[in-house]
């Protein structure tokens, strides 16, 4: 084999965020840009010469090519193997369950999840540990450290490899292994729920749209909810994965997926609507005229788990991210067991799954699984919906109507300002951490606690802190502030507004209305519009 070592210098910024590195496809294309960041990663592991590796993407612009730069270093780097999804395409939870299946070593996913892809837009690469979630932060601060330290490179002197074809190819003395990347994902997911019951109920009535925004989980739900469930062609919209993601920003939110909520809204609305993101790792759950919260999402699941096969046993924890809602709490509570809180990123839930601490896990940001992989996963929260749909017979409004009734209301909202001034964005924040507020009473709410959320992990004793600020009132409201992790551009500060309703007659308010108290005090104590010069925020969710 030829391998060529190639001389280099570090590059700034390459620590991975919330959930890898992600950056503009502008920034990729630099020379050596990528091939510093896939060596940092082989050089921050140890032990995997004649390993497998997982490797495949969203199939956003840039993919292909970036999958070959990664084939040929991983061959000069002393892998054994390379399973690759067909196309290049794997989504992030079908990447976990691979690598899970068959052992890997680990796996790379090239994807910026719910940002725009395109020429002028964003691009992604994120490390998998063996057991299948993303790599924890230490193994990110070891490879931020190589990215700082870097001179050179290895990369093999071969020609690219058809990776449209299944089977086995061979590249300088490494094998590529070309796999169908939606049949082994596909299989777990009729081991956990009811196909059976859920093919009764859409052969029996049950209306439903998927909306796959261009992005990956296309070929998947038209495996899963067309061909093996039998829902009716066309039942999957924007089914086809293109680079641009046909220049819809794929992002499964009341704003991005509008297209989806327009159908579900009205009289002659199918029953059931979803939404997945780039990756296929988020989703959004709605009904005919009404929006499931992704806090709201979790705790209903959480309740009705017990339905679908792979639960039947019951659950042995849950765990969320701190700015999700508490409605999971109350469900964990009256089930007898433990609500973990975590700080934002599906990284932190990896050891408590390990441990079998918690079997359902969420966040607000429209992400929800479980233990049967270690990433969150569109089409899985869409099929356990779908199964409790089947066995209960009753609308998704009447689901979730009964819960609040029965367990009470977490009004939740969050508010983003998106590509605000990154100064300012920090300034904000340190204000907030300056500020002495425990005790206080502010328009009629009083402060009992003002911190800025630390985590110790209970399984590795690891420590996270500064992972947002929380203003917590006696009666239990709250408002958390924190800067996103995952954008590309300038800053995104996050406001999560939340207040327990026990009365039943407000549970059908609008969030917006019945936290308008809370929404102003959060805006005036962040002083958000004079630091940032935005009166109101970009998304609501
Ligand atoms: C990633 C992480 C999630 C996190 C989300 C939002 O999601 O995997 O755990 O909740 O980002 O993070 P932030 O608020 O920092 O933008 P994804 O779907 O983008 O990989």
């Amino acid at each position: 084999m030829s391998v060529k070592v190639v001389a280099t210098v570090p590059f700034d910024g390459q620590k991975p965020g919330t959930s890898g590195l992600r950056k503009k496809v502008r920034v990729f294309q630099q020379a050596h840009y990528l091939e510093n960041f896939v060596q940092s990663v082989f050089d921050s592991l140890e032990g995997f010469a004649g390993a497998t590796l997982v490797l495949g993407g969203d199939g956003r612009f840039h993919n292909r090519v970036a999958i070959q730069t990664i084939l040929k270093m991983a061959a000069a780097n002393g892998w054994g193997r390379v399973m690759v999804g067909r196309g290049g395409i794997l989504s992030t939870p079908a990447a976990s369950c691979v690598i899970r299946k068959f052992g890997t070593f680990g796996g790379i996913i090239l994807s910026a999840s719910h940002n725009p892809g395109g020429p002028d837009e964003d691009f992604g690469i994120k490390y998998n540990i063996g057991a299948g979630g993303p790599a924890p932060e230490k193994v990110t601060e070891a490879i931020y450290a190589k990215t700082r330290a870097i001179r050179e490179y290895r990369i093999a002197d071969a020609p690219d490899v058809d990776i449209d074809t299944l089977g086995r190819h061979a590249l300088a003395g490494m094998a590529v292994e070309v796999f169908d990347p939606v049949a082994d994902y596909a299989e777990l997911m009729e081991q956990l729920f009811d196909f059976a019951a859920i093919r009764a109920a859409l052969a029996g009535g049950l209306r439903l749209k998927f909306d796959a925004m261009h992005a990956v989980t296309g070929p998947y739900a038209r495996e899963i909810l067309e061909h093996r469930l039998g829902a009716p062609a066309g039942t999957v919209m924007n089914g086809e994965p293109k680079e641009d993601f046909g220049r819809l920003h794929p992002d499964p939110n009341l704003v991005h997926a509008h297209d989806l909520v327009a159908l579900m809204t009205g009289p002659d609305a199918p029953d059931f609507g979803a939404a997945s993101d780039g990756d296929g790792d988020r989703n959004m759950i709605l009904g005919r005229d009404f929006y499931v919260t992704p806090s709201d999402s979790l705790a209903v699941l959480a309740a009705n788990a017990t339905l679908c096969p792979g639960y039947a046993g019951g659950l042995k924890g849950i765990a969320r991210s701190m700015p999700t809602s508490a409605a999971a709490d109350r469900v964990a509570e009256a089930l007898g067991i433990k609500c973990y809180e975590t700080p934002t990123g599906w990284k932190f839930f990896g050891t408590l799954l390990d441990a079998g601490l918690a079997t359902l896990c969420g966040e607000e940001s429209f992400g929800t699984g479980s233990d049967h992989v270690r990433e969150k996963d569109g089409l899985w929260a869409v099929l356990m919906w779908l199964n409790i749909l089947a066995v209960r017979r009753e609308s998704v409004a009447a689901i979730v109507g009964a819960h609040w009734a029965r367990f009470g209301r977490n009004v939740y909202s969050r508010h983003d300002y998106e590509g605000i001034d990154a100064a300012a964005a920090n300034g904000l924040m340190d204000h907030l951490r300056g500020l002495d507020l425990a005790g206080r009473t502010l328009d009629g709410f009083t402060v009992a606690r003002h911190d800025d959320f630390a985590y110790t992990d209970p399984v590795d004793g690891s420590v996270s802190s500064r992972q947002g600020v929380r203003v917590v009132f006696a009666d239990g409201s709250r408002i958390v502030y924190r800067l996103s992790g995952t954008g590309t551009e300038g800053a995104t500060l996050r406001v999560y507004i939340e207040r327990f309703e026990p009365d039943a007659a407000r549970h059908h308010l609008d969030p917006q209305v019945a936290l308008a108290d809370l929404i102003g005090l959060a805006r005036r104590l962040a002083e958000i519009e004079a630091r940032t010069g935005r009166a109101e925020p970009s998304v609501i969710t």
